[in-house]
């Protein structure tokens, strides 16, 4: 639930203001595209001049998102993103709560000098914005970000195509509802978007319905070639080199989903996808039940994120990040015990 003085606050800030720049996270998912682009209709519907502003490209599964198209990409226009991020008045940090999430961009970002408002759902939230909508537990920012909307009375703004986008950021957060981080409210705003004429089914079929043959053999490829399940440890591991990527011609989304795989296999409760990205070794952590990923993350590879679901990465080898995860495995098994352990 969105609290009434934070609403005050945002309405306060965005009274003054007629320049609106929207950022969010690096590596861009549907609930940082989704809510971007939501938030966007609903400000310019109030007679705000928006820019979505972004450090890099999003999944090509979400082009269908209407809008993706004008977002100002920092890695490939620099000049514009600074710009946007420096004439607005008002600067909201979607779907992240610490600006070096931003990557390259955070830099531009800091120097920024109009007010700062973030809807965001992660731990840990950097005080950086002068208002700020936030809930942990919360299991998407486009769940948060209706309540926003919903109670600076922008409901009738929201027509059939935003209901689309901040169903796309609820849905994939949620594992398609399936974590346990869904509530009741998550589906009272689900039955909000379907009042507004939200095509569900299309959604769906948007980002999981088709891919490429080759997304399909990469991650055949990866299932079969490059996954390590040690059930003595509860923990499975599945990882990609640059060659393999290459082999199968990636590209940006191809390997969404991978680590629910790894996770899906029977007795696996904690799974981790490490891929060779240009600069460094990506890595998506998951798990089931109270263990948490996320200090698993933070304490071993610079990340963040949820309990079940963080990030991190790593600027050794994929080699070494493969052997230093293997060399985890005794610490996890016994995080796992304890967290089973704190249950009961
Ligand atoms: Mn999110």
């Amino acid at each position: 639930m969105v609290d009434a003085a934070d609403l005050a606050a945002f309405r306060d800030h965005l009274d003054g203001a007629s320049t609106v720049t929207i950022t969010s996270h690096r590596s861009p998912d549907a609930d940082a595209v989704g809510t971007s682009l939501a938030l966007a209709r609903y400000l310019r519907s109030t007679g705000k001049e928006v820019t979505c502003v972004l450090p890099d490209a999003p999944d090509e599964a979400l082009d269908w998102m209407p809008g993706v198209q004008d977002i100002v990409l920092f890695d490939r226009d620099p000049g514009a993103a600074q710009d946007a991020l420096h004439r607005a008045d008002v600067l909201f940090a979607l779907d992240y709560n610490g600006l070096s999430r931003l990557g390259p961009m955070a830099d531009a970002a800091r120097s920024a000098t109009g007010t700062w408002l973030m809807v965001d759902h992660h731990m840990g939230p950097e005080d950086f914005p002068a208002a700020k909508v936030h809930d942990a537990r919360c299991s998407s920012t486009a769940e948060l970000l209706w309540g926003v909307i919903a109670g600076l009375g922008g409901k009738e703004a929201v027509d059939a195509e935003g209901a689309s986008l901040l169903y796309a950021g609820m849905m994939t957060d949620t594992g398609s509802f399936r974590f346990g981080s869904v509530t009741g409210e998550t589906h009272r705003v689900i039955a909000e978007m379907k009042d507004r004429g939200l095509d569900h089914t299309a959604v769906h079929e948007a980002i999981f319905g088709e891919q490429p043959m080759d997304r399909m053999k990469l991650h055949a490829f990866a299932v079969v070639e490059r996954m390590e399940v040690y059930p003595e440890f509860q923990t499975a591991f599945v990882h990609l080199t640059a060659e393999d990527m290459e082999r199968f011609n990636y590209r940006p989304g191809y390997t969404e989903g991978l680590v629910n795989k790894a996770l899906g296999v029977a007795g696996v409760k904690v799974a981790v996808f490490a891929k060779q990205s240009s600069d460094r070794v990506k890595m998506s952590f998951r798990s089931t039940g109270n263990y948490s990923v996320r200090d698993l993350a933070e304490k071993h590879f610079d990340g963040g994120g949820h309990n079940n679901a963080a990030g991190g990465a790593s600027e050794e080898s994929i080699g070494v990040v493969m052997a230093r995860l293997r060399g985890l495995l005794p610490e996890i098994a016994s995080g796992i015990a304890a967290s089973e352990g704190n249950q009961e």
